[in-house]
């Protein structure tokens, strides 16, 4: 267990349980958390005892906010890209790991779930939304990339709407979370603790009854239009398609894409298009090749610094404007 008990596990019958435990910083990750749950789940996966894991958030506030980008920050600040690597390899092998544990992996999703957090939990066969959970890949905000394996499971849900999620960070509600991929399950949270005692009592078969009937998608009557302004093949073009748009849901598209790290914009198109064709092993391998990158690009600790440290979210990219990316600097990262 980590020193400071920011990641708890413990056993309870047929389970191994997880617990993020750093609800004042949202259960965001830190590389001890990490290595933590990574040693736990090896552990359980040779212990026949354990039949399923649960993986859950302390507090009612979020399940995770996502990675511990402000060490991330200061490493890179500092010029220690010994910790910058260890972070993502340990992180992905993670997220890998989850994809791939012999034995059922339930994540339990009650309040944000952003980035790192997304990924250690979207990658587990079971995830279960509560209707307080809201669902977010927020990072072209931060001059950095949809990773985690975003670049494998985005492509795949409906349509363009990975696409839309990725490049404009849109956050979701549980229920449509459910409607896009991210979550299998929804369950209000005041069930959420029957839902873990039924799973410790019973296995995984009791999580059956814990999949209430599920709202209508409130993206479905956008959805033609979110497929044709996010099928355009670079990031202008999409801003065109979405100028043409009018409705509230394109007006936003455009706020946020109008606020994000342009350079962060065309990383994360080309990486969604690239990840179509990738096994999520792959698509991790090509996300850590693109952090050497975007760490070393000063949109990365700009976009920390607006967003998480000062506050003021008003990041000054370099460049500042979309137009202004140079096609060739952004080809030149995706050859080979
Ligand atoms: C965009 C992001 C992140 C973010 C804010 C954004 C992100 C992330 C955090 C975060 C939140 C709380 C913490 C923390 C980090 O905020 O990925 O350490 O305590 O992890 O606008 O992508």
């Amino acid at each position: 267990m980590t020193s400071d008990d920011s990641l708890v596990t413990s056993r309870d019958r047929r389970i191994g349980r997880i617990l993020l435990n750093r609800p004042k910083a949202l259960n965001a990750l830190t590389l001890p958390m990490i290595r933590d749950c990574t040693r736990a789940l090896h552990d359980w996966a040779e212990d026949p005892h354990v039949h399923a894991v649960v993986i859950g958030g302390a507090g009612d506030r979020a399940f995770c906010a996502g990675g511990d980008i402000r060490a991330l920050r200061d490493a890179r600040v500092s010029g220690d890209q010994a910790f910058v690597d260890s972070f993502f390899a340990e992180e992905y092998a993670l997220n890998l790991l989850i994809a791939t544990y012999p034995k059922p992996c339930i994540a339990l999703i009650d309040g944000l779930c952003m980035g790192g957090g997304i990924g250690v939990s979207v990658h587990a066969p079971y995830r279960v939304a509560t209707e307080q959970a809201a669902f977010a890949m927020p990072e072209t905000a931060i001059g950095f990339f949809p990773d985690i394996g975003a670049t494998f499971f985005l492509p795949r849900f409906p349509g363009e709407l990975g696409t839309y999620l990725g490049l404009t960070g849109t956050r979701m509600t549980g229920a449509d979370a459910v409607h896009a991929g991210f979550a299998t399950h929804f369950t209000p949270r005041a069930r959420l603790a029957d839902a873990t005692a039924a799973l410790a009592r019973d296995g995984i078969a009791a999580l059956a009854a814990f999949d209430e009937t599920l709202p209508g998608f409130s993206l479905a009557p956008h959805r033609t239009a979110i497929d044709r302004c996010f099928a355009a093949d670079t990031v202008a073009e999409i801003v065109a398609r979405l100028s043409e748009e009018d409705a509230d849901w394109s007006r936003a598209a455009l706020k946020a894409l109008r606020a994000a790290s342009p350079s962060a914009l065309h990383w994360t198109l080309r990486s969604l298009r690239r990840g179509r064709d990738l096994t999520l092993k792959q698509a991790l391998e090509a996300e850590f090749a693109l952090t050497r990158t975007t760490m070393a690009h000063p949109d990365f600790t700009e976009g920390v610094r607006a967003m998480v440290v000062d506050k003021d979210r008003s990041p000054r990219w370099q460049p500042a404007r979309i137009e202004d990316v140079d096609p060739a600097a952004i080809d030149a990262l995706f050859l080979g």
